[in-house]
């Protein structure tokens, strides 16, 4: 035995139920690492790049049809399909464990069933938790080592414990046929057959510390999050945290890493990224919100990526970091679009085949990956892993609206705040849906990763306002807002500082506001702009924190629409509502 009882016990049955030739339990060491390592290189699950130019850095190729998180094949499987709530794929538990035993059923046999006992949350923390991964992929081993804190720490941290959360994954044979995510928040189960794909498989990230982190956070008084978490350091020397919440493809890991602009450098002004992706928020003993990122790693987007847009997310990926679905060069090494470096003349691309700087195919996969361990970001801060986390002073909600949300506006109090989060919505790009500016509704940008009702949640959001002391200040931010040539006004990247900075001295009551019927905004003066002057004019700028009546009628009534989805909107939210309706004088 080499966890405890109850894992023994459990893992035991799992290898009953998928027949494995051999179980293997993870200890994290190094040695386990090169030796996984060698057998993935040796079996063709991964390619050893380059190591003069990527130092311990890996390539691998998922199957062409498993390349992204699949929502369809996600369920909630709670004992009454309302717990779920409308927003939710639903299975009963019964039917899951059956359709899904049935599947895992003998999958290992002919392989290895590796057991991997993860941490989330730093080592030394009481707000940490531990989960145990069973899988039959040295992808998934490997992914996790970077992505959690695995082997040996987690073991020691749950010593006799009982108290895991259970994740049974098998890759089975990538058929789409055979694919299910399946949640049992009431077991604080994971089972997930049929993908290989990060989101869908490496179960410490989406479905434990969101999906189940949700619903344990629920029920013991605490917020599991969709958000980055990232600190200011001013000249003073001392640091102020906020924590944002935007939906895929709306910039999180550039804001989490951002580098101020010139003019904020030079008085002393730093960023330092606590985390990119997960926050889980507990009330401290001070009454403020504190913050711990429970993840270890990155796993990021690589498309876009570049020494322009995120050059700290560039250089966390030169060493140790394992590439999925990108190009690669005849020198093995990596090439996506945007990556800022002119294409290679030739290359083999995401699916395996030839590709040359002429082919009208994209080279990497638009979803395609990197993950890289956290402490190697240049600016990964000093505070990452301290077990108390760091105190929120702000949260930041925000989707991508080309004309209605300003650039930024501070909610009037908290609960007005999570109305502001509960309609969220971010309009969706030709690239993705083929259908422009279709605004998505997406609350919290959780929509994808809340275990339970949403109503419900909004209920705990606004619960949790009442119990902390101290709460964080909450703002809504718009960095995609265009002109009617549909350019975008706000440069955006390290000028998104700008605002950042107005929130933080809104915090500390450093600054004034406008009192419009949305909420409290800048004046145009009180936004920075030094050195930006000439490219975001006066005009630029009040046309960024204008508010138009009839574009917030129609934000209403689309609000309203989706709000229609809920059997369980707390009356607090339509509230709200009301209120703003009649501050707009509609
Ligand atoms: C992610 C996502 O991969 O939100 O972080 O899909
Ligand atoms: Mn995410």
């Amino acid at each position: 035995m080499y966890l405890n009882k109850a894992v023994n016990e459990w893992v035991e049955e799992m290898a009953r139920l998928t027949k494995p030739d051999n179980i293997v339990w993870i200890d994290g060491s190094e040695h386990e690492r090169e030796r996984l390592t060698k057998e993935a290189v040796a079996s063709g699950e991964l390619i050893e790049l380059n190591q003069k130019e990527l130092p311990g850095c890996y390539y691998h190729r998922s199957e062409q049809n498993d390349v992204a998180r699949v929502e369809r094949l996600t369920f909630i499987c709670s004992s009454n399909k309302e717990d779920a709530g409308p927003t939710n794929n639903w299975m009963s538990p019964q039917d899951a464990y059956q359709k899904l035993g049935a599947l895992f059923d003998g999958s290992m046999t002919g392989r290895a069933m590796y057991v991997i006992p993860y941490l989330m949350g730093p080592a030394s923390s009481p707000f940490s938790k531990v989960g145990v991964e069973i899988t039959d992929s040295i992808y998934v081993v490997l992914n996790m080592r970077i992505m959690t804190r695995m082997g040996k720490i987690a073991a020691d941290y749950l010593g006799d414990s009982p108290s895991f959360v259970k994740g049974l994954h098998s890759k089975l044979d990538l058929n789409p046929n055979r694919r299910y995510i399946c949640h049992f928040p009431e077991d604080n189960a994971i089972w997930s057959i049929g993908s290989g794909y990060g989101g869908n498989v490496l179960l410490g990230k989406k479905c434990f510390s969101l999906r189940i982190g949700s619903s344990i956070g629920r029920s013991e008084g605490w917020l599991a999050e969709h958000m980055l978490i990232l600190g200011v350091e001013s000249p003073d020397g001392q640091i102020d945290y906020v924590a944002a919440a935007f939906p895929s493809a709306c910039g999180k890991t550039n804001l989490a890493m951002m580098i101020p602009p010139e003019y904020a450098r030079k008085q002393g002004y730093k960023v330092w990224t606590v985390g990119d992706d997960i926050a889980w928020m507990r009330i401290g003993d001070d009454g403020r919100l504190w913050a711990v990122n429970p993840e270890a790693g990155f796993f990021g987007v690589a498309p876009g990526t570049s020494a322009k847009s995120n050059p700290n997310a560039l250089l966390t990926t030169k060493k140790n970091a394992i590439f999925t679905n990108v190009a690669l060069t005849p020198e093995l090494t990596v090439w996506w679009e945007g990556m800022g470096i002119d294409p290679p003349r030739e290359a083999t691309d995401w699916k395996g085949d030839p590709w040359t700087s002429q082919s009208p195919e994209k080279a990497a996969h638009p979803n395609s990956r990197f993950t890289a361990p956290a402490s190697q970001c240049p600016c990964i801060s000093p505070e990452w892993e301290n077990p108390r986390g760091v105190p929120i002073s702000a949260i930041l909600f925000g989707g991508r609206r080309s004309k209605t949300a300003p650039l930024v506006y501070q909610s009037f109090d908290w609960q007005h705040g999570v109305f502001v989060g509960a309609t969220m919505g971010s309009e969706t790009t030709a690239a993705a849906t083929g259908q422009v500016g279709v605004t998505r509704r997406d609350p919290m940008a959780m929509l994808p990763f809340c275990g339970y009702d949403m109503g419900d949640y909004f209920a705990h959001w606004l619960n949790m306002g009442k119990k902390i002391p101290h709460p964080p200040k909450i703002f809504n931010v718009n960095w995609f807002r265009t002109d009617d040539d549909g350019n975008f006004i706000w440069p955006g990247y390290g000028e998104n500082f700008r605002v950042v900075k107005w929130i933080l001295d809104r915090c500390k009551g450093a600054v004034g506001s406008n009192d419009t019927a949305i909420g409290l905004m800048p004046k145009p003066e009180d936004i920075d702009l030094t050195g930006i002057e000439n490219a975001v004019s006066f005009d630029a700028m009040r046309e960024l924190l204008s508010v138009d009546n009839d574009l917030w009628a129609a934000e209403i009534a689309d609000q309203t629409e989706f709000f229609k989805k809920f059997d369980r909107l707390p009356d607090e939210i339509r509230n709200q509502q009301s209120a703003l309706k009649r501050r707009l004088g509609l």
